[in-house]
Protein backbone atom coordinates (compact mmCIF):
# COMPACT_ATOMS: atom_id res chain seq x y z
CA UNK A 1 0.00 0.00 0.00
CA UNK A 2 1.47 2.94 -0.78
CA UNK A 3 -0.94 5.50 -0.46
CA UNK A 4 -4.06 5.37 1.86
CA UNK A 5 -6.40 8.01 1.09
CA UNK A 6 -10.32 6.39 0.91
CA UNK A 7 -12.04 2.49 0.96
CA UNK A 8 -10.71 2.69 -2.42
CA UNK A 9 -6.91 1.73 -1.11
CA UNK A 10 -8.15 -0.85 0.99
CA UNK A 11 -8.94 -3.38 -1.96
CA UNK A 12 -10.54 -5.48 0.19
CA UNK A 13 -11.89 -3.57 3.28
CA UNK A 14 -13.80 -6.74 5.55
CA UNK A 15 -9.96 -8.57 4.57
CA UNK A 16 -8.42 -5.53 6.28
CA UNK A 17 -10.73 -5.82 9.07
CA UNK A 18 -10.10 -9.49 9.81
CA UNK A 19 -6.33 -8.70 9.28
CA UNK A 20 -6.45 -5.77 11.86
CA UNK A 21 -7.92 -7.96 14.47
CA UNK A 22 -5.61 -10.38 13.86
CA UNK A 23 -3.05 -7.42 14.80
CA UNK A 24 -4.91 -6.68 17.71
CA UNK A 25 -4.72 -9.97 19.24
CA UNK A 26 -0.99 -10.30 18.88
CA UNK A 27 0.06 -6.65 18.68
CA UNK A 28 3.94 -6.99 19.34
CA UNK A 29 4.07 -9.65 16.50
CA UNK A 30 5.59 -7.27 14.13
CA UNK A 31 7.54 -5.02 16.69
CA UNK A 32 10.83 -4.94 14.16
CA UNK A 33 9.28 -4.11 10.65
CA UNK A 34 9.57 -0.58 11.43
CA UNK A 35 12.42 -0.74 12.81
CA UNK A 36 15.11 1.90 11.07
CA UNK A 37 11.78 3.12 9.25
CA UNK A 38 10.43 6.79 10.54
CA UNK A 39 6.95 8.47 9.82
CA UNK A 40 6.36 12.30 10.36
CA UNK A 41 2.63 13.05 11.32
CA UNK A 42 1.62 16.15 9.88
CA UNK A 43 -0.99 18.57 11.60
CA UNK A 44 -2.41 21.72 9.98
CA UNK A 45 -5.25 21.62 12.35
CA UNK A 46 -5.86 20.39 16.15
CA UNK A 47 -6.21 16.29 16.45
CA UNK A 48 -6.31 14.10 19.82
CA UNK A 49 -6.87 10.39 19.16
CA UNK A 50 -5.49 10.70 15.51
CA UNK A 51 -2.23 12.46 16.47
CA UNK A 52 -1.76 10.04 19.65
CA UNK A 53 -2.91 6.77 18.07
CA UNK A 54 -1.01 6.86 14.73
CA UNK A 55 2.29 7.55 16.77
CA UNK A 56 1.40 4.50 19.05
CA UNK A 57 0.80 2.04 15.98
CA UNK A 58 3.99 3.33 14.63
CA UNK A 59 5.67 2.42 17.98
CA UNK A 60 4.20 -1.13 17.88
CA UNK A 61 5.84 -1.76 14.75
CA UNK A 62 9.24 -0.12 16.05
CA UNK A 63 9.00 3.06 13.86
CA UNK A 64 10.42 6.43 14.70
CA UNK A 65 7.69 8.83 14.95
CA UNK A 66 8.03 12.52 14.70
CA UNK A 67 4.72 14.61 14.79
CA UNK A 68 5.13 17.74 13.23
CA UNK A 69 2.47 20.74 13.69
CA UNK A 70 3.18 22.11 10.95
CA UNK A 71 -0.02 24.69 10.75
CA UNK A 72 1.17 26.58 14.43
CA UNK A 73 5.14 25.90 14.19
CA UNK A 74 5.55 25.73 10.35
CA UNK A 75 5.77 28.35 7.29
CA UNK A 76 2.35 28.96 5.52
CA UNK A 77 3.09 26.91 2.36
CA UNK A 78 1.69 27.80 -1.10
CA UNK A 79 0.20 25.27 -3.42
CA UNK A 80 -0.61 26.82 -6.75
CA UNK A 81 2.09 27.20 -9.59
CA UNK A 82 3.62 30.07 -10.96
CA UNK A 83 3.01 32.93 -7.82
CA UNK A 84 5.18 35.29 -7.38
CA UNK A 85 5.57 34.50 -3.40
CA UNK A 86 5.91 38.01 -2.48
CA UNK A 87 2.39 37.61 -0.02
CA UNK A 88 2.47 35.85 3.63
CA UNK A 89 3.17 32.41 2.01
CA UNK A 90 6.48 31.72 2.76
CA UNK A 91 7.45 28.05 1.32
CA UNK A 92 6.01 26.59 -2.09
CA UNK A 93 4.35 22.47 -1.00
CA UNK A 94 6.76 21.30 -3.88
CA UNK A 95 9.85 21.91 -2.07
CA UNK A 96 8.72 21.45 1.51
CA UNK A 97 6.84 17.59 0.52
CA UNK A 98 10.27 17.01 -1.34
CA UNK A 99 12.57 17.93 1.84
CA UNK A 100 10.30 15.76 4.32
CA UNK A 101 9.85 13.19 1.69
CA UNK A 102 13.96 13.04 1.94
CA UNK A 103 13.76 12.78 5.82
CA UNK A 104 10.99 10.00 6.21
CA UNK A 105 10.05 6.78 5.23
CA UNK A 106 5.71 7.44 5.74
CA UNK A 107 4.16 10.62 6.16
CA UNK A 108 0.61 11.02 7.93
CA UNK A 109 -1.22 14.01 6.96
CA UNK A 110 -4.30 16.14 8.68
CA UNK A 111 -5.59 18.74 6.63
CA UNK A 112 -9.83 20.32 7.04
CA UNK A 113 -11.60 22.08 4.47
CA UNK A 114 -11.62 25.35 3.96
CA UNK A 115 -15.67 25.01 3.95
CA UNK A 116 -15.59 28.16 1.28
CA UNK A 117 -14.81 26.80 -1.92
CA UNK A 118 -16.40 23.06 -2.36
CA UNK A 119 -14.99 22.35 -5.77
CA UNK A 120 -11.21 22.93 -4.47
CA UNK A 121 -11.79 21.70 -1.48
CA UNK A 122 -13.25 18.23 -2.82
CA UNK A 123 -9.90 17.83 -5.04
CA UNK A 124 -8.13 17.36 -2.46
CA UNK A 125 -5.31 19.93 -2.93
CA UNK A 126 -3.37 19.55 0.10
CA UNK A 127 -3.25 15.47 0.41
CA UNK A 128 -2.75 15.19 -3.51
CA UNK A 129 0.18 17.26 -3.45
CA UNK A 130 2.01 15.58 -0.66
CA UNK A 131 1.44 12.16 -2.85
CA UNK A 132 2.93 14.16 -6.01
CA UNK A 133 5.73 15.89 -4.87
CA UNK A 134 6.47 13.52 -1.27
CA UNK A 135 7.70 10.54 -3.10
CA UNK A 136 7.01 7.95 -0.13
CA UNK A 137 3.90 6.45 1.04
CA UNK A 138 0.98 8.91 2.31
CA UNK A 139 -1.55 8.30 5.23
CA UNK A 140 -4.71 10.53 5.02
CA UNK A 141 -5.08 11.33 8.60
CA UNK A 142 -8.14 13.47 7.98
CA UNK A 143 -8.30 15.64 4.75
CA UNK A 144 -10.52 17.89 3.27
CA UNK A 145 -13.10 14.75 2.26
CA UNK A 146 -12.77 12.27 4.46
CA UNK A 147 -11.29 10.23 7.14
CA UNK A 148 -10.12 6.89 6.24
CA UNK A 149 -8.90 5.96 9.79
CA UNK A 150 -11.73 6.49 11.47
CA UNK A 151 -14.10 4.72 9.24
CA UNK A 152 -11.79 1.61 9.40
CA UNK A 153 -11.73 1.88 13.08
CA UNK A 154 -15.54 2.27 12.96
CA UNK A 155 -15.77 -1.20 10.72
CA UNK A 156 -13.32 -2.78 13.28
CA UNK A 157 -15.78 -1.80 16.17
CA UNK A 158 -19.05 -3.16 14.33
CA UNK A 159 -17.33 -6.28 13.76
CA UNK A 160 -16.62 -6.67 17.38
CA UNK A 161 -19.63 -5.98 18.12
CA UNK A 162 -22.45 -7.38 15.95
CA UNK A 163 -22.86 -10.64 17.66
CA UNK A 164 -25.05 -13.01 15.76
CA UNK A 165 -26.44 -10.28 13.69
CA UNK A 166 -25.40 -11.30 10.26
CA UNK A 167 -26.03 -7.71 8.29
CA UNK A 168 -26.56 -5.00 10.85
CA UNK A 169 -28.58 -2.06 10.17
CA UNK A 170 -26.16 0.57 10.23
CA UNK A 171 -27.82 4.41 10.96
CA UNK A 172 -25.83 7.20 10.35
CA UNK A 173 -27.46 10.58 11.59
CA UNK A 174 -26.60 14.17 11.46
CA UNK A 175 -27.14 15.93 15.04
CA UNK A 176 -26.92 19.48 15.50
CA UNK A 177 -23.45 21.31 16.68
CA UNK A 178 -22.81 25.08 17.10
CA UNK A 179 -20.14 25.31 14.49
CA UNK A 180 -19.42 24.68 10.56
CA UNK A 181 -17.50 21.10 10.74
CA UNK A 182 -15.91 19.26 7.45
CA UNK A 183 -18.16 16.41 5.75
CA UNK A 184 -15.42 14.37 6.26
CA UNK A 185 -15.93 11.58 8.76
CA UNK A 186 -19.93 11.18 7.86
CA UNK A 187 -18.81 11.06 3.94
CA UNK A 188 -16.28 8.67 4.86
CA UNK A 189 -18.19 6.24 7.18
CA UNK A 190 -20.81 6.49 4.36
CA UNK A 191 -18.20 5.18 2.04
CA UNK A 192 -16.92 2.90 3.96
CA UNK A 193 -20.24 0.95 4.90
CA UNK A 194 -20.99 1.29 1.40
CA UNK A 195 -18.54 -1.25 0.68
CA UNK A 196 -19.25 -2.95 3.98
CA UNK A 197 -21.90 -6.09 4.72
CA UNK A 198 -24.21 -3.87 6.28
CA UNK A 199 -27.71 -2.04 5.91
CA UNK A 200 -26.80 1.45 5.85
CA UNK A 201 -29.10 4.49 6.31
CA UNK A 202 -28.60 8.17 6.13
CA UNK A 203 -30.69 10.26 7.81
CA UNK A 204 -30.58 14.26 8.10
CA UNK A 205 -32.08 17.55 7.79
CA UNK A 206 -32.99 19.22 4.53
CA UNK A 207 -30.03 20.47 2.76
CA UNK A 208 -27.98 18.51 4.61
CA UNK A 209 -27.13 15.19 1.95
CA UNK A 210 -23.98 13.96 1.81
CA UNK A 211 -22.22 14.25 -1.46
CA UNK A 212 -23.24 11.60 -4.03
CA UNK A 213 -20.50 9.73 -4.85
CA UNK A 214 -20.30 9.16 -0.78
CA UNK A 215 -23.68 8.80 0.10
CA UNK A 216 -23.87 6.25 -2.67
CA UNK A 217 -26.23 3.15 -2.48
CA UNK A 218 -27.46 4.35 1.24
CA UNK A 219 -31.37 5.20 1.80
CA UNK A 220 -31.52 8.55 2.73
CA UNK A 221 -34.14 9.86 4.78
CA UNK A 222 -35.30 13.05 6.80
CA UNK A 223 -36.78 11.35 8.98
CA UNK A 224 -34.91 10.46 11.84
CA UNK A 225 -37.38 8.35 14.33
CA UNK A 226 -38.29 6.59 10.77
CA UNK A 227 -34.36 5.96 10.38
CA UNK A 228 -33.78 4.83 14.24
CA UNK A 229 -36.25 1.67 13.91
CA UNK A 230 -34.56 -1.31 14.53
CA UNK A 231 -30.97 0.33 14.06
CA UNK A 232 -28.33 -2.15 14.96
CA UNK A 233 -25.94 0.73 15.55
CA UNK A 234 -26.12 4.39 15.59
CA UNK A 235 -23.79 6.53 14.68
CA UNK A 236 -24.07 10.24 15.36
CA UNK A 237 -21.66 13.14 13.59
CA UNK A 238 -22.25 16.90 12.48
CA UNK A 239 -21.79 18.40 9.72
CA UNK A 240 -22.28 21.53 7.65
CA UNK A 241 -23.81 21.25 4.10
CA UNK A 242 -22.56 20.55 1.42
CA UNK A 243 -25.53 21.74 -1.01
CA UNK A 244 -25.00 25.31 0.78
CA UNK A 245 -21.27 24.44 0.93
CA UNK A 246 -20.09 24.52 4.61
CA UNK A 247 -22.58 26.38 5.91
CA UNK A 248 -25.10 26.02 9.24
CA UNK A 249 -29.17 25.67 8.36
CA UNK A 250 -29.72 24.07 11.20
CA UNK A 251 -29.23 24.12 14.94
CA UNK A 252 -32.55 21.90 16.09
CA UNK A 253 -31.92 20.30 19.58
CA UNK A 254 -34.51 17.88 18.10
CA UNK A 255 -32.01 16.04 16.21
CA UNK A 256 -29.99 15.63 19.12
CA UNK A 257 -29.23 11.94 20.03
CA UNK A 258 -31.34 10.83 23.27
CA UNK A 259 -32.70 7.46 25.16
CA UNK A 260 -36.04 8.01 23.77
CA UNK A 261 -34.82 7.81 20.13
CA UNK A 262 -32.34 5.32 21.27
CA UNK A 263 -35.47 2.95 22.24
CA UNK A 264 -36.61 2.90 18.72
CA UNK A 265 -33.73 1.17 17.67
CA UNK A 266 -33.14 -2.60 18.35
CA UNK A 267 -30.96 -2.57 21.41
CA UNK A 268 -29.04 -0.10 19.15
CA UNK A 269 -25.02 0.78 20.07
CA UNK A 270 -24.07 4.13 19.87
CA UNK A 271 -21.20 5.40 18.36
CA UNK A 272 -19.61 8.93 17.65
CA UNK A 273 -15.44 9.38 16.54
CA UNK A 274 -15.00 11.96 19.01
CA UNK A 275 -14.48 15.06 19.98
CA UNK A 276 -18.04 15.58 21.00
CA UNK A 277 -20.06 18.00 22.15
CA UNK A 278 -21.86 16.28 24.89
CA UNK A 279 -25.78 17.61 25.30
CA UNK A 280 -25.51 18.95 21.68
CA UNK A 281 -24.94 15.63 19.33
CA UNK A 282 -25.70 12.95 22.29
CA UNK A 283 -27.40 12.97 25.32
CA UNK A 284 -25.03 12.29 28.44
CA UNK A 285 -27.78 8.76 28.85
CA UNK A 286 -26.35 7.57 25.41
CA UNK A 287 -22.91 8.15 25.58
CA UNK A 288 -22.77 7.33 29.21
CA UNK A 289 -25.25 4.21 28.46
CA UNK A 290 -23.61 0.66 28.27
CA UNK A 291 -24.57 0.50 24.65
CA UNK A 292 -21.98 3.52 23.98
CA UNK A 293 -19.00 1.98 21.87
CA UNK A 294 -17.14 5.22 21.80
CA UNK A 295 -14.08 4.21 23.81
CA UNK A 296 -13.84 1.17 21.94
CA UNK A 297 -13.84 3.24 18.65
CA UNK A 298 -11.03 5.41 20.23
CA UNK A 299 -9.43 1.87 20.93
CA UNK A 300 -9.40 0.71 17.05
CA UNK A 301 -7.96 3.98 16.45
CA UNK A 302 -5.04 2.46 16.97
CA UNK A 303 -5.09 -1.10 15.34
CA UNK A 304 -6.76 0.69 11.77
CA UNK A 305 -3.34 2.47 12.00
CA UNK A 306 -1.46 -0.18 12.62
CA UNK A 307 -2.71 -2.29 9.84
CA UNK A 308 -1.96 0.78 7.25
CA UNK A 309 1.46 1.41 8.45
CA UNK A 310 1.95 -2.55 8.70
CA UNK A 311 0.98 -2.78 4.56
CA UNK A 312 3.10 0.04 3.51
CA UNK A 313 5.83 -1.18 5.08
CA UNK A 314 5.18 -4.58 4.14
CA UNK A 315 6.45 -3.50 0.39
CA UNK A 316 8.76 -0.87 1.00
CA UNK A 317 11.09 -3.78 2.46
C1 LIG B 1 -13.54 17.38 13.34
C2 LIG B 1 -14.55 17.02 12.25
O1 LIG B 1 -14.14 16.65 11.14
O2 LIG B 1 -15.74 17.08 12.51
C3 LIG B 1 -12.69 16.18 13.68
C4 LIG B 1 -13.41 14.91 14.00
C5 LIG B 1 -12.52 13.71 14.11
N1 LIG B 1 -14.24 17.82 14.52
C6 LIG B 1 -14.15 19.05 14.99
O3 LIG B 1 -13.49 19.88 14.42
C7 LIG B 1 -14.92 19.37 16.28
C8 LIG B 1 -14.62 20.75 16.76
C9 LIG B 1 -15.60 21.27 17.78
O4 LIG B 1 -15.57 22.49 17.98
O5 LIG B 1 -16.40 20.53 18.35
Amino acid sequence: MNKFFSVEDAQNPEALVTEALQLKANPRAFEHLGKNKSICLIFFNPSLRTRLSTQRAGELLGMNVTVFNIGKEGWQLEFADGVVMNGDKAEHIKDAARVIGAYFDIIGIRSFPSLADREKDYTEEVINAFYQYAGVPIVNMESATLHPLQSLADLITIREHQGVIERPKVVLTWAPHPRALPQSVGNSFAQWMNRADVELVITNPEGYDLAPEFAGDAYVTHDQKEAFEGADFIYAKNWSSYEQYGQILSQDSRWTVDAEKMALTNNGKFMHCLPVRRNVIVADEVIDSENSLIIDQAVNRVTAAHIVLKKMLEVQG
